[in-house]
């Protein structure tokens, strides 16, 4: 085996040497915490070149955002509003490169992935200059392409890392425009707790970025994510709604309702009514999956368990009263926005319903930060 000095860095950078010294890290985060440990001290030992470390948290959408109408700025075709996650996110390391390669926990991404960060790259430079090739690495706690939002936190993570690689001094506000050409919901990711970004028609560049709801009281809910299956989806978040757009009938009506319940999460935000908030999300959630549903192929991300999960939801809250509500994305895995108080609760039933291969809890988190510059 020939390694070459390349390859021992990224080796080292995205974690794998605990692996093979056999140290016996169990879990992904563990993992993830040792890979992110172990690039900042190589770059400062022996690479004596600029380098950038940037963590962002995954969001879940409330109010979701599906569709564009914009496709080359990757502007949406309506406004959504969010919940960024806590300690459940990306790190994305970016140093000077021969050429660019992206490095996805380890493994070298594949020809989409690469193309695609490649995409978002060269649209970068025609706004901010830069010049040079990158080498990307990153490292998550969020199972990549599963409908955990993974994107999200990436694209949030490489555009902080940008902004202090580069030495642009974005603020927040460019920050997330940005980050949200490479993957829309990246731009809610830059900012903390309840997130809004703008779309919709008539929304240009400037105008299609989050924005935090800074003057929400304190809705102190949690989220439970309920990971029925990890297996990569069988068709991208961007094809799905690519195709939903393009051909199912009910696009248009959620587009034209989508702007009440915007306006109807933030005020319930505002007045810390979590019923109104949950009750919003179900419905904003079943919209966009009755349009997928009546897409031509139609698109189906739920499983048997999706279903049971759903279900389930809605017998707490006929039993115990409002107090879940479930929301999902691309994807199969069911998120369900609960108060802290009866998260501890809830979780024990999905553990003996058995029908989940991870159960996560978190709640509201933090933006994307610099984690490491040198
Ligand atoms: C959201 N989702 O608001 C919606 C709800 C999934 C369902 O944003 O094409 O990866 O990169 O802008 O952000 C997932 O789509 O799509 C997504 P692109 P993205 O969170």
């Amino acid at each position: 085996l020939t390694l070459t000095k390349e390859d021992v860095i990224h080796s080292i950078v995205i974690g794998a040497v605990p692996e093979w010294l056999g140290i016996g890290l169990q879990n992904r985060v563990h993992r993830f915490d040792s890979g992110r440990h172990l690039h900042l001290k190589i770059f400062k030992l022996f690479m004596h070149q600029k380098a950038t470390t940037a963590y962002a948290n995954a969001n879940i959408a409330l109010v979701k955002y599906w569709g564009k109408c914009d496709h080359a700025l990757n502007i949406p075709a309506v406004s959504s509003l969010s919940m960024t996650l806590k300690d459940f996110g990306t790190t994305v390391s970016i140093t000077k490169a021969s050429e660019l390669s992206v490095w996805i926990d380890g493994k070298i991404c594949s020809q989409e992935v690469h193309h695609r960060v490649n995409d978002f790259l060269e649209k970068t430079r025609l706004i901010h200059a830069f010049s040079g090739t990158l080498n990307i690495a990153s490292t998550s706690s969020v199972p990549y392409a599963s409908g955990l939002a993974s994107s999200a936190a990436f694209y949030a993570a490489l555009a902080t890392a940008l902004n202090d690689y580069c030495a642009w001094g974005l603020s927040p506000q460019k920050l997330s425009t940005l980050a949200r050409m490479g993957s829309a919901s990246a731009a809610r990711s830059i900012f903390p707790g309840f997130v809004g970004l703008y779309g919709g028609l008539h929304t240009n560049h400037d105008q299609a970025h989050a924005f935090p709801l800074k003057d929400h009281p304190d809705l102190d809910v949690a989220m439970l994510i309920a990971v029925v299956n990890t297996r990569p989806k069988a068709i991208s978040s961007r094809n799905a709604m690519n195709l939903t757009q393009s051909t199912s009938p009910f696009f248009k009506a959620f587009v034209e309702t989508h702007h009440q319940d915007f306006a109807d999460a933030i005020a319930a935000i505002k007045t810390s009514s979590f019923e109104r908030l949950g009750s919003i999300m179900e419905h904003s959630t079943l919209k966009m999956f009755a349009t997928m549903m009546t897409a031509q192929p139609a698109i189906f991300y739920w499983q048997e368990q999706t279903m049971a999960l759903i279900n389930f939801v809605y017998k707490i809250r006929q039993d115990l009263g409002p107090i879940a509500y479930f929301t999902m994305d691309a994807g199969p895995q069911v998120k369900i926005l609960t108060k802290k108080n009866h998260a501890e609760a809830i979780m024990s039933m999905i553990e003996e319903l058995g029908l989940t291969q991870h159960l996560y809890r978190t709640s509201i988190g933090e933006g994307a930060s610099i984690v490491d510059s040198t």
